[in-house]
């Protein structure tokens, strides 16, 4: 069987689920939210990653379906457990090209109670090459619903300043590529300030990715970050293993 038909029947039998990573506040560490990560445990094939399975939805509109799915499955978890602050769902290109992200995120909304200021959309750089003037009207409308706009994967990809001020996001979340060689050196550090000087000139809320170290989390809580993710933190787990306990800062 093909991967894309064996993703189409997971859905169906409940193989796929949600883990959540941890974000926090820099200056205080408070715990403001959690992103959510898919996951399939497929019974022949095991556990499959997002790598793997995700392009292939993308090849098609399963992944339409598929991101309607997470985002009534996030909406839900998310209302039931106030704790978890404001919860990020990663979102495909072809979603927004397809027109069905608006009524997707009314629907998953509308149907947990999850207040519209709880939800955050994380929308990648590939996203960039296709859009047009409706794709940014329709990310302005749901920014003004109260919906955060993340642009993800922040320095990983094609140069994408044009782009930040084109469609309207409120928040940008650093590649962990740009946080893995730090403290590193003058060079690593001047980027740093550079990007921090632009989003915070264009009122984004700057988030850090992949921070392992406390070295890491120091220097960009100094350098004036907003909010960091990352192994330091903790790493994507199930919900219920999100307790208010086990958070950080809570
Ligand atoms: O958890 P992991 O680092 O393996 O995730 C790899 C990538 O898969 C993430 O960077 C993310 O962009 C993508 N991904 C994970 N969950 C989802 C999802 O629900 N929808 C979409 N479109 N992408 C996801
Ligand atoms: O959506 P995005 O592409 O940003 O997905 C984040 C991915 O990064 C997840 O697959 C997650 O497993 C991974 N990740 C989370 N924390 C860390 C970290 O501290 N270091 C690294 N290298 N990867 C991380
Ligand atoms: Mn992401
Ligand atoms: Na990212």
């Amino acid at each position: 069987r093909r991967l894309a038909a064996d993703l189409r029947t997971a859905l169906v039998r409940g193989e796929l689920t949600l883990h959540y990573q941890p974000r926090v506040r820099l200056r205080d560490g408070e715990t403001t939210g959690a992103e959510a990560l898919l996951r399939w445990h497929h019974a022949r094939r095991g556990s499959v990653p997002p790598a793997a399975f995700i392009p292939v939805a993308e090849g098609s509109d399963l992944i339409v379906a598929l991101g309607g799915w997470v985002l009534r499955q996030v909406a839900t978890a998310a209302a039931a457990r106030p704790w978890l602050g404001r919860v990020s769902v990663n979102v495909s290109a072809r979603q927004i090209l397809s027109r069905a992200l608006p009524g997707q995120v009314e629907a998953a909304l509308a149907e947990s109670g999850l207040p519209a200021e709880r939800l955050e959309l994380e929308l990648t750089e590939t996203l960039a090459l296709q859009e047009g003037p409706e794709v940014a009207a329709m990310l302005a409308r749901l920014r003004d619903r109260g919906i955060a706009i993340a642009l993800d994967d922040f320095g990983s990809g094609y140069a994408s300043i044009g782009r930040l001020r084109r469609l309207p996001f409120t928040t940008l979340k650093l590649d962990h590529s740009l946080i893995a060689y730090l403290p590193g050196q003058a060079a690593d550090l001047a980027v740093l300030r550079a990007v921090r000087d632009l989003g915070h000139a264009l009122g984004l809320r700057l988030v850090a990715e992949g921070v392992e170290r406390p070295e890491q989390r120091d220097l960009l809580a100094g350098l004036g970050f907003d909010e960091a993710q990352g192994y330091l933190f903790g790493g994507p787990v199930p919900v219920d293993a999100l307790v208010p306990d086990a958070l950080p800062g809570l």
